[in-house]
């Protein structure tokens, strides 16, 4: 089973003055998986490299995995609902999960502005994700 992280390609610039920044979220629930045996993971960092939609899109067309997994919190939404759209349309097979603060809260929101996100994670991911 292949598992794609992805870091949504959103910027707030006020914090990233200190510069670029591992997100935690990814090394959690990869620290996690790969305890149970999920070792094919891969990460698409799209906030510190800065990838388009294009390059993203190529990116998981490549990879083909079975589990596209993205974040958000309330500012970066948009970005992370595009992150799965795009996975949608050229991995559609691939189950589609978001996780962290805003879509814990505002689930109903979401789903309902974004139909093509199968799973929704709430709260801690680590446990959850791996059933
Ligand atoms: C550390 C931190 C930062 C650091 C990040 C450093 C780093 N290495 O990642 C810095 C200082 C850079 C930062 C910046 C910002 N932050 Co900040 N930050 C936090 C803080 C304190 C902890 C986040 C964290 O890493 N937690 C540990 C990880 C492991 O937890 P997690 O991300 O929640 O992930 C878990 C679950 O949510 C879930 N999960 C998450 N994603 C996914 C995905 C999938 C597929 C699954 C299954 C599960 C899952 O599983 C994970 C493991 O259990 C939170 C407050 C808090 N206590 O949560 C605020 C917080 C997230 N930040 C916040 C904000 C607003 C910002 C900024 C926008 C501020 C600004 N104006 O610039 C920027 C955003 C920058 C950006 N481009 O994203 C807000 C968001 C509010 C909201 N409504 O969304 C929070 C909640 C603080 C607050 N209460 O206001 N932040």
């Amino acid at each position: 089973m292949r598992i794609v992280l992805v870091h949504p390609n959103y910027h707030s610039g006020g914090a990233e003055i200190a510069g670029n920044w591992p997100p935690a979220w990814v090394a959690y629930l990869a620290g996690h998986l790969k305890d149970a045996g999920f070792t094919d993971i891969h990460f698409i960092d799209a906030m510190t490299n800065d990838l388009s939609d294009e390059d993203l899109a190529a990116r998981l067309k490549e990879l083909k995995p079975d589990v596209v997994g993205t974040t958000a919190i309330t500012p970066s939404i948009y970005k992370a609902e595009r992150v799965l759209k795009i996975a949608k349309e050229v991995v559609p097979d691939a189950l589609r999960v978001l996780g962290g603060i805003h879509a814990t809260f505002m689930y109903k929101q979401v789903l309902s502005e974004a139909p093509w996100i199968d799973v929704i994670v709430r709260g801690e991911g680590e446990e959850i994700f791996l059933n």
